[in-house]
């Protein structure tokens, strides 16, 4: 059709040729990312290194390991940490990998280890999940929230006797396939996203262009409410995967026209055509048990996916399977305007705030459902926030309709509030000493033409039902939905000086 012939005849060369406009749009781009605050200053690095630096002496003190030269557990990063594209509020996704020689285990590291971090007064809100598909605690050092995974080695491979390497952290040492040897499936999944940072760090040809395309990519994706991967939109590793994909066919690019080639192939993608760095390894590396693969051909599970992005490492594996129509839907329209604002950049017609500005999500809808999940007790808060959230795709998916034409625009921003903050939308009863917590969540609604309403109250109530029932539930933790209009969302909701830096806004809790 058109779009096709259109993607022939563009003409990344042609996009933007002389290069002095593509410098001056460069430093523009980076000057409106650092007013957006998704730099962090020397200060906050320097945390960074000391957190590092913490967890290896815990380790290190979990093991008593006292000399410096001996083997030890190593820490090492991943995620947008590792990859150099996080966010002054990102979390620190790190690997505790340990030489066979060691003596402790996978279940010491959840009990003794974790007792440990508990003990410790520079570690708070310990959370160990051991049980997850990808065993992990989640924790806190200095106030800094980290995602720490455990793998013991069977086979340690080779490095870990380089006398050069004795500092905490080791980013340099490479994850061998030797090492899958033995693992059991967590084990090997916890290998993952080190081996996945480690893959896109070596083949990206030109890492600053990569760097700045995949912040303005994410700043976009947050700003626009499209940035979760609970939510059934994408997260961190799929949109770093689709830069990649760019970025490796367009060596010479510049960031404007990586930008210009990412909104314009990604609008256009024909899902579920799945995007797929390095062609998928169906046999793992010699010595390896062989894992479950990404295959549509041969597992039903993978067949039903609308937006397969495929990690690049054995046991390769769809990394975006939990989106839905109504994502895809908004990730595609948001695309589309995106693209066409690249289009007007070259010709001074558009620039970069117009691609990060507020969105226009709630002046642009008349139909939202408000779902208000509260609790008295602010300590309480995270717990039935993260259930109610993780549980939010549900109800996205049952709200559309093909007998109404009722279509969900999900948006993944959340807004949280004291519940003092609120009178106006509180029932007249409440207890105006309450310190209790408040998050909001919006859905938009479209109706087919010509109706006005559908019944969504089935929808709803069985939402509701399903999370009320909850066996962590307590007391004074509840859910509300409301349908509501354009004219009756909080004022907050048009807010424009909410933005990742404002206490309020929870984009990322
Ligand atoms: P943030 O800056 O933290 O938002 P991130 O890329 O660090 O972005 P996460 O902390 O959510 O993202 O995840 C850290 C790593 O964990 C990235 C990836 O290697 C692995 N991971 C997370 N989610 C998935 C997924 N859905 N599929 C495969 N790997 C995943
Ligand atoms: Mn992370
Ligand atoms: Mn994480």
């Amino acid at each position: 059709g058109a779009s096709h012939k259109y993607h022939q005849m563009f003409d990344p060369e042609q996009y933007i040729p002389d290069p002095e406009q593509q410098t001056v749009l460069t430093n523009s781009l980076q000057k409106i990312l650092h007013s957006h605050g998704v730099y962090e200053d020397d200060a906050q690095s320097q945390k960074r290194l000391k957190v590092l630096s913490h967890l290896q002496d815990l380790l290190r003190q979990w093991t008593n390991n006292d000399n410096e030269m001996d083997q030890s557990i190593k820490v090492i990063s991943f995620g947008s940490y590792r990859l150099g594209v996080h966010a002054p509020d990102a979390d620190m996704d790190l690997l505790a990998l340990c030489p066979s020689s060691i003596n402790v285990t996978k279940d010491d590291f959840f009990s003794s280890f974790v007792d440990l971090l508990k003990n410790d007064e520079r570690c708070s809100k310990i959370h160990p999940v051991a049980k997850a598909y990808t065993p992990v605690v989640k924790f806190y050092i200095d106030e800094l929230p980290v995602d720490l995974l455990f793998v013991k080695l069977v086979h340690d491979g080779e490095g870990w006797d380089d006398s050069s390497m004795v500092d905490s952290s080791d980013n340099e040492f490479q994850i061998q396939d030797v090492m899958l040897k033995g693992l059991d499936e967590p084990s090997s999944r916890s290998l993952n996203g080190v081996r996945v940072a480690q893959y896109l760090l070596n083949v990206i040809p030109n890492l600053a262009n990569f760097r700045l395309v995949l912040k303005t990519v994410k700043q976009w994706a947050q700003v626009h409410g499209l940035y979760s991967n609970v939510l059934g939109f994408l997260g961190g590793v799929n949109w770093g995967i689709l830069v990649a994909w760019v970025c490796v066919r367009h060596p010479e690019a510049s960031v404007p026209t990586l930008l210009k080639l990412f909104f314009h192939t990604f609008a256009r993608w024909r899902w579920p055509k799945p995007v797929i760095l390095t062609p998928i390894v169906k046999n793992p590396p010699p010595g390896v048990t062989p894992k479950t693969v990404w295959n549509p051909a041969v597992n039903p599970r993978d067949r039903g996916q609308l937006m397969p992005i495929i990690t690049p490492c054995y046991p390769s594996m769809n990394s975006s399977y939990n989106v839905g129509n109504p994502q895809l839907r908004r990730l595609r329209e948001e695309m589309h305007r995106a693209d066409k604002i690249m289009n007007e950049m070259p010709h001074g017609n558009a620039d970069w705030s117009d691609l990060l500005k507020v969105n226009n999500f709630f002046s642009d809808h008349a139909h939202f459902l408000q779902i208000r999940i509260s609790t008295e007790n602010p300590d309480d808060h995270q717990a039935w926030f993260g259930l109610c959230e993780s549980r939010l795709r549900i109800l996205i998916a049952g709200l559309e309709s093909t007998e109404y034409g009722t279509v969900a625009y999900p948006f993944t921003k959340f807004f949280q509030r004291k519940m003092n903050d609120n009178v106006k939308t509180e029932d007249s009863g409440e207890d105006s000493i309450s310190n209790g917590v408040v998050t909001y969540s919006f859905i938009a609604l479209r109706f087919a033409e010509g109706i006005e309403s559908v019944d969504i109250i089935g929808c709803t109530n069985e939402f509701t039902y399903m999370v009320n029932s909850w066996e962590g539930r307590k007391a004074g933790m509840d859910l509300k939905i409301d349908h509501v209009l354009q004219s009756d969302l909080p004022s907050f909701v048009f807010d424009e000086s909410i933005d990742k830096n404002d206490e309020q806004e929870t984009s990322k809790m």
